[in-house]
């Protein structure tokens, strides 16, 4: 159980901003919790209970769905038939003589004349694949937490192409929480069902070191004769990757020249995992930010998250397959020399390149073993460094502000999935039954004028409207029209003073532990053009399951930051003293971060 905010009761401010006591100021702060510093499974999320998914489907047609365990059965047979074929092949002269005159290998004069493969190579490449187990762990642990792709925003059930997951159920209220699914915790990172505030800061964090290293890796690469090896400069490549096809398939393999340069088929593969799949993986992941998509609108038509998230899942895809291929070959096309070449820059049988990978090997697998029993026990040390290394990334896309117009009325989602906690409590029970005329919103803190307002008196503020596109950090979008008032008129009423600088926005809701669910925004955010306080949906006041009566919509943040069932508001000059002090009841308790423009 997280500690009821006792710590608070000394820190009371003296006097209560007006039109408050003291009284409700104190309840009020009690009702906040801090949430834990370690990750118990058991009670985790609020006790969420483990569920496991399905084997992978792909749909065919409109409601047919493929289990995708059938291709190990049919990729065997097809690599048996595909031998077959092969061998048939090279009994027939012509294939002989293509396969003569295109030998595999194309060795040229400037890469027999520096050979070798220099030691950098070497500590690139373990970097490398050591930060893509944590990098592939956590992205799939990202998947998980909203087991389904879609080809468009609207993320609407049935429309899935990809799942690992039932079909949704017939709830009207089912939250994306609920159709989460755990992973075995050596799979996952760090496996356990919706932690996926944790896997984001081991993705992104471990994403910007292997970026670094795959810059660095280019520019070695093209400052050295390297670059060679794995860029093709001849159109030869094709009939040479074709001929060591056949000769791999007809199990009569090309001789290897590793040392001098690939064979074909090896260097369009290095060439597309480099040079393809490699950017790829970051335009995708970044085609998911909501602050890049809002502001960036003429490439978030063609690349939406739904697109971005499918096309990154697809890059995984390859990254798997050409990790089992490489390993395969590495080791049934001489070993020794092979791993020479790569981990001790050496061209001979020795065992030396062998010992440098088992070493390396050994802190491979203690790395892929510890990491999740680190996460659970240290999972504030997570939150830390995965901020240290992308929050500054995320800090400067928070300022793209961006104007309305991206969508219009026919971009609306049919279907809009609900998430987080509903409230429960009698006091929104109450004002639910009377229709809201007895709901207040208290808008206090560092202003000059605070205000409580009836729904009557938000809806008497000048309109504002905006259809947008919310990104929940789970995975899934849709595309709404909100009604309501701009946060920058409410800011024009209470006139924040100079030393505010955050926005927290509390729910008449629980989170998920219990303890109210509230977010702190950057105040610059609060006068961009798509920060606003919305009481319509679609053109309907807003619904139960969305957060009525009031809800937060800010273009810039995922969706959790969106509070719903706001009670009120309140201009701080920092989040250290409030929840837990990390800026949110998610970020408190499930351990996101405050700043979530990707
Ligand atoms: N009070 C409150 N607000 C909340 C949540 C919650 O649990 N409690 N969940 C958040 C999350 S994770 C998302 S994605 C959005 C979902 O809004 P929707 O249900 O209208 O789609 O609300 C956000 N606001
Ligand atoms: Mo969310």
């Amino acid at each position: 159980m997280p500690d009821r905010g006792d710590r608070f009761a000394e820190e009371l401010p003296a006097s209560a901003p007006s039109g408050i006591s003291p009284e409700e100021v104190r309840s009020f702060r009690s009702q906040l919790t801090k949430g834990a510093d370690v990750v118990d499974p058991t009670t985790w999320a609020g006790s969420i209970p483990q569920v496991q998914g399905i084997a992978p489907r792909v749909r065919i047609g409109r409601s047919r769905w493929f289990n995708l365990l059938w291709l190990l059965p049919i990729g065997f047979l097809g690599l048996i038939v595909a031998v077959a074929a092969a061998k048939g092949l090279r009994n027939m002269p012509s294939v002989e003589r293509f396969i003569a005159r295109n030998p595999g290998t194309i060795e040229t004069a400037s890469a027999k004349a520096s050979p070798g493969l220099p030691i950098w190579i070497g500590v690139q490449h373990f970097f490398n694949l050591f930060l893509l187990i944590f990098i592939i762990r956590s992205g799939l642990q990202i998947l998980s937490d909203h087991p389904r792709l879609y080809w468009t925003r609207h993320s609407t059930p049935g429309k899935d192409w990809f799942r690992i997951q039932k079909p949704v159920p017939d709830d009207p209220l089912w939250t994306a929480k609920q159709d989460s699914i755990s992973l075995p915790r050596q799979v996952g990172l760090p496996g356990i069902r919706h932690s996926i505030g944790l896997a984001r800061w081991w993705h992104l964090g471990t994403d910007s070191l292997w970026l670094l290293n795959g810059l660095v890796f280019y520019v070695l690469l093209f400052t050295t004769a390297q670059w060679r090896r794995v860029v093709p400069t001849t159109w030869a490549v094709f009939p040479n990757a074709l001929s060591v096809l056949i000769q791999y398939l007809s199990l009569h393999w090309p001789t290897e020249h590793g040392w001098v340069a690939y064979n074909s088929l090896q260097l369009l593969a290095y060439f597309i995992t480099i040079f393809v799949a490699a950017p790829l993986a970051l335009i995708t992941g970044l085609g998911m930010s909501p602050a890049l998509s809002t502001r960036f609108k003429r490439i978030s038509k063609l690349l939406s998250i739904q697109t971005a998230r499918s096309l990154h899942f697809l890059v995984l895809a390859w990254f798997l397959v050409f990790i089992v291929s490489h390993v395969t070959l590495v080791f049934t096309t001489g070993l020794l020399n092979n791993l020479n070449h790569v981990y001790a820059a050496r061209n001979d049988d020795s065992w030396i390149g062998f010992a440098v990978f088992a070493a390396s090997m050994v802190v491979v697998i203690v790395g892929w073993v510890a990491a999740t029993p680190f996460t659970l026990r240290h999972p504030r040390v997570v939150q830390r460094v995965g901020f240290a290394l992308i929050g500054p990334a995320q800090r400067l896309f928070e300022h793209v502000d961006s104007t309305p117009g991206e969508y219009t009325e026919k971009d609306i989602s049919p279907y809009f999935w609900h998430n987080g906690q509903y409230p429960d409590s009698d006091e929104y029970k109450a004002l639910f039954d009377g229709k809201f005329v007895d709901y207040r919103l208290r808008i206090t803190g560092l202003v000059d004028n605070p205000v409580e307002l009836s729904l009557a008196q938000l809806r008497a503020l000048p309109h504002h409207e905006q259809i947008t596109q919310h990104f929940c950090i789970q995975g899934w979008s849709g595309v709404a029209k909100w009604g309501g008032v701009s946060m920058q008129t409410i800011m024009d009423l209470v006139k924040p003073k100079p030393e505010a600088k955050w926005v927290v926005f509390y729910s008449l809701g629980d989170g998920a532990d219990s303890g109210v669910y509230y977010d702190a925004h950057p105040i610059e955010q609060m006068s961009y053009h798509l920060t606003m306080l919305a009481y319509d949906m679609n053109g309907a006041p807003l619904a139960f399951g969305h957060g009525a009566p009031l809800r937060l919509r800010n273009e810039t943040q995922l969706g959790f930051k969106q509070v719903k069932w706001i009670k009120s508001v309140k201009f701080v000059a920092d989040f250290a003293d409030i929840g837990g002090g990390y800026g949110g009841y998610d970020q408190d308790h499930e351990f996101f971060g405050y700043r979530q423009s990707i």
